[in-house]
């Protein structure tokens, strides 16, 4: 078997790979080693830059995301017991949208269906290999028989625990990592949002966000120990402690109800470098992970596969391999800019085993600043919605 750019992962970074180049004339072929039903399972993002609903209309698949998704002009800020809204549009003239992952990664699925394009689900043992030579090859298992796929590129798209970056040798990569202290214990219910904008909640209790998936399906988090486990948090408890956190107009506009879903997420920034070995790429997750409290991580593997399919165009139309050379670099100007957002966001927000006096007094003077100062503003605001590609 061959094809030129074999992509391993059907995330939205593989997904969005695949049509992107799709649409410019690149065949591919996506190894996903879990079944589509695992992949959709999976609650994760809801927030999109438009830069990211672009691209989604660039190859056709946004169409649902325009009639169903909530655009959000602003957020609102929680501490010292009152909220503060951030007017993003008025700063930038840019929104955002609510639109989950879930819905991303099946609106582009369609979309490769409706291509007749080659996803191989449940593919066991996917292994690159020679990307440092000009032949590189991916190989695979399904239903026991192994299989060889020949390409001209191999895109890692297969997030934080994938096969792609634990393929390069050691001495070819650089990590950069941060872990935090605490995680994010989420809940899905069907009720509807308490605000019709995400409110984000410094509390000496520990953060905690409010924000939603449509106007019936509600959104939560609060920050948790890093040890606890879901069978600790029954949905009362959850819902008493999100209360707790919340200022007295929220409490009393909170309609609880009970959770579809509960899950606890550990928060680290992580940033491999660089992004290219020979021949093979990583985009997305393969590549860095960030806190969700900036909502970036998705948003970063939409302009990551930009970079990447405008690199492979020009390599393919253009006979030029200046855009593949250029890749690690331009992909990762922007990424850094996210992790320092997302980092300074969780810094902000959150409770750390030392916030206490003077690092609680800092956090409140900071986002006093913020709410107060137009420059600070329009900072968190162009970088909430996105900076340019
Ligand atoms: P994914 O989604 O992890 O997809 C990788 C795919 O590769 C497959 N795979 C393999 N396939 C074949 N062979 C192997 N050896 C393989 N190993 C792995 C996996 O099965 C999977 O299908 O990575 P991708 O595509 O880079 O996408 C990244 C996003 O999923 C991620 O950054 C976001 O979910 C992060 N994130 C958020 N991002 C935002 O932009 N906005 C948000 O509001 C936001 N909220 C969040 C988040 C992540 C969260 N968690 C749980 C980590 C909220 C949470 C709670
Ligand atoms: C979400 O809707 O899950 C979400 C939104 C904004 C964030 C993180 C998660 O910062």
């Amino acid at each position: 078997m061959r094809t030129k750019v074999a992509i391993i992962g059907a995330g939205p970074a593989g997904l969005l790979l695949g049509q992107l180049l799709h649409s410019y004339g690149i065949d591919n072929f996506i190894l996903e080693r879990q079944t589509p039903d695992y992949v959709l399972g999976r609650i994760r993002a809801g927030l999109l830059e438009e830069g990211t609903v672009a691209l989604l209309d660039e190859v056709g698949a946004g169409v649902r995301a325009h009639r169903e998704g909530l655009v959000h002009d602003g957020i609102e800020l929680a501490f010292g017991g009152s909220r503060h809204r951030i007017d993003m549009k008025a700063a930038t003239g840019k929104t955002v949208m609510i639109y989950g992952q879930t819905e991303v990664t099946l609106d582009l699925m369609n979309a490769r269906k409706a291509a007749g394009l080659t996803t191989v689900y449940q593919a066991a043992d996917v292994k690159p290999h020679d990307f440092d030579t000009d032949h590189p090859r991916v190989t695979y298992v399904k239903d026991s028989i192994t299989y060889e796929l020949d390409c001209d590129f191999i895109a890692g798209c297969d997030g934080f625990h994938g096969v792609s970056r634990a393929s390069v040798k050691p001495s070819a990569i650089e990590t950069f990592e941060r872990v935090y202290p605490f995680g994010w214990l989420g809940i899905l219910s069907e009720t509807p949002p308490v605000s019709h904008e995400l409110i984000y909640s410094n509390h000496a209790r520990g953060f905690a966000l409010c924000t939603m998936r449509s106007m019936h399906r509600s959104r939560y988090y609060v920050q948790c120990p890093l040890d606890d486990h879901i069978d600790q948090w029954p949905d009362d408890r959850f819902w008493d402690e999100l209360k707790r956190r919340l200022d007295q107009k929220a409490v009393d506009s909170l309609v609880t109800g009970p959770s579809i879903e509960k899950s606890i997420a550990p928060l680290r920034s992580f940033v491999a470098e660089p992004m290219r070995f020979g021949r093979m790429f990583l985009a997305g997750d393969a590549a860095h992970i960030v806190p969700p409290t900036g909502a970036k991580g998705l948003n970063l593997a939409a302009s990551d596969v930009h970079y990447l399919s405008s690199a492979l165009r020009e390599y393919y139309d253009e006979k030029s391999s200046a855009g593949i050379d250029g890749y690690s670099a331009r992909a990762l100007a922007r990424v850094w800019k996210a992790v320092r957002f997302s980092w300074w966001m969780t810094s902000m927000l959150h409770r750390f085993p030392d916030t206490e006096g003077f690092g609680a007094k800092i956090q409140l003077a900071e986002l006093n600043y913020l709410v107060g100062s137009k420059a600070a503003t329009a900072s968190l605001s162009e970088n909430y919605v996105g900076l340019p590609y």
